[in-house]
């Protein structure tokens, strides 16, 4: 059907929005055989690291009395802090309020203990089904580290995963602490030693080979410091480009580096204490360029680095640009980003990823992000009509879901 005005527009893009099945291609959930690993319901949802910084900032609370209280403890603390003394305008805030008005319980009663209620009578696989329902998700893709300790035995019995979850393998502690991580490779018996000679790099590769294998991961991930250089006579550098690149190539997986996180700038909050920093763009550049063979999936964390990374996708066909990350998935910066992402790569990118590490938050990460894409889509189809272009229903459709996780899987087996 044939779209002639901004009205029509709006309407084709509120159904192609409304009925597009995401692919979450980056989050922190865990199919269910991982046991007490997947987090849902209220208490998680309101102790996200996000809300833990926001919380620090809100209360005279020292943090290791925090730290000593119970889930439930600190759940309460959050929600008194942030939501009763407060208003909850945050970004993370509201999204506690948007996942709970999904599920059809009301944020304006403020009602904290009959939420947990509700929550207490659901069960993990039932809630499952209903959040990708109501979210609109079909599948999500994990982020499995052999080096977790929890993670790591269920690998090793054999996971039966649920098929809406995807795993991805996640070599940070490889890639960027050697030293510390070599002596564990050693432990699970490969023959590895500190200095990264011939045969420890085989070993290496072997590592990365059979858990890239055993894992059935979509793509190899790393999420990498703004100082990330390459290429780069370190560690890092050598395991990088001996290792890590070579078995990407081999079996066909992609690198997702996810780049400009300082870790522990405030080591007190634990894990909510991660900053971010302006990276340079000519590592990516070098390594796209330098690795034609192999695909590399980007994402940025600071808000002036979204620049230079929709200029770097516009020059190499094995780079796929991804997601609004972390401290920038916040509808201003989304609605900024898209734009410009989409008058510099057209739909050949992946919108927005969610980095759920709660079940529920899908919900809102969703909601929020489909919202500020849809109004950037809605003001770009109305300049095309503008030309006198036309524009196709089914063509929008394809627009999105393209945009919503198409692309990216499209990407995996195009020819480079
Ligand atoms: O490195 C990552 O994958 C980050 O997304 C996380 O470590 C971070 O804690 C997070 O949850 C951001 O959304
Ligand atoms: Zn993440």
């Amino acid at each position: 059907m044939k779209i002639r005005d901004r009205k029509g527009l709006g309407k084709a893009l509120d159904r192609a929005l409304a009925t597009v099945e995401v692919s979450d291609i980056h989050t922190h959930l865990y199919s269910p055989c991982f046991g007490d690993l997947l987090a849902w319901g209220v208490d998680e949802m309101l102790t996200y690291h996000y809300l833990i910084a926001e919380f620090f900032r809100a209360t005279e609370l020292p943090y290791e009395k925090y730290w000593a209280m119970t889930k439930t403890q600190q759940a309460d603390a959050i929600w008194k802090a942030l939501f009763v003394d407060r208003t909850p305008i945050s970004e993370s805030c509201r999204g506690v309020l948007t996942a709970l008005e999904r599920l059809g319980l009301d944020p304006g009663k403020r009602d904290l203990a009959g939420y947990r209620k509700w929550y207490a009578k659901q069960s993990a696989e039932k809630h499952i089904d209903r959040v990708f329902e109501l979210a609109g998700v079909k599948n999500c893709v994990m982020t499995n580290d052999p080096f977790d300790d929890a993670e790591r035995p269920v690998w090793l019995k054999g996971a039966k995963l649920d098929p809406r979850f995807i795993p991805a393998l996640r070599i940070d502690p490889v890639l960027l602490s050697w030293e510390k991580s070599f002596p564990r490779l050693a432990e699970w018996g490969y023959q590895v030693t500190r200095d990264l000679s011939a045969r420890t790099l085989d070993e290496v590769r072997r590592f990365f080979r059979e858990w890239a294998v055993k894992t059935k991961g979509l793509y190899v991930g790393v999420s990498l410091p703004p100082t990330f250089e390459a290429p780069e006579q370190s560690d890092t550098g050598t395991i990088l480009e001996k290792a890590v690149l070579p078995v990407c190539e081999e079996l066909g997986l992609p690198l997702a580096m996810m780049i400009g996180v300082k870790r522990r700038v405030n080591p007190q909050l634990r894990m909510a204490g991660d900053g971010v920093g302006l990276a340079r763009i000519e590592p990516v550049e070098y390594l796209c360029a330098k690795f034609p063979k192999n695909r590399f999936m980007l994402t940025m964390l600071q808000r002036e680095n979204q620049h230079a990374a929709c200029v770097a996708t516009r020059k190499f066909r094995n780079l796929h640009l991804f997601g609004c990350w972390w401290f920038v998935n916040n509808p201003s910066l989304i609605d900024e980003i898209t734009r410009e992402r989409l008058e510099l790569l057209g739909t050949g990118f992946t919108a927005q990823h969610s980095d759920a590490r709660v079940l529920d938050q899908v919900l809102y990460k969703w909601a929020h992000s489909r919202k500020v894409i849809g109004a950037a889509l809605l003001d770009k189809y109305a300049d095309l009509l503008d030309t006198g272009w036309t524009i196709e229903d089914s063509e929008l459709k394809r627009d999105v879901d393209a945009l919503f996780g198409g692309e990216f899987h499209a990407f995996l087996t195009r020819r480079l």
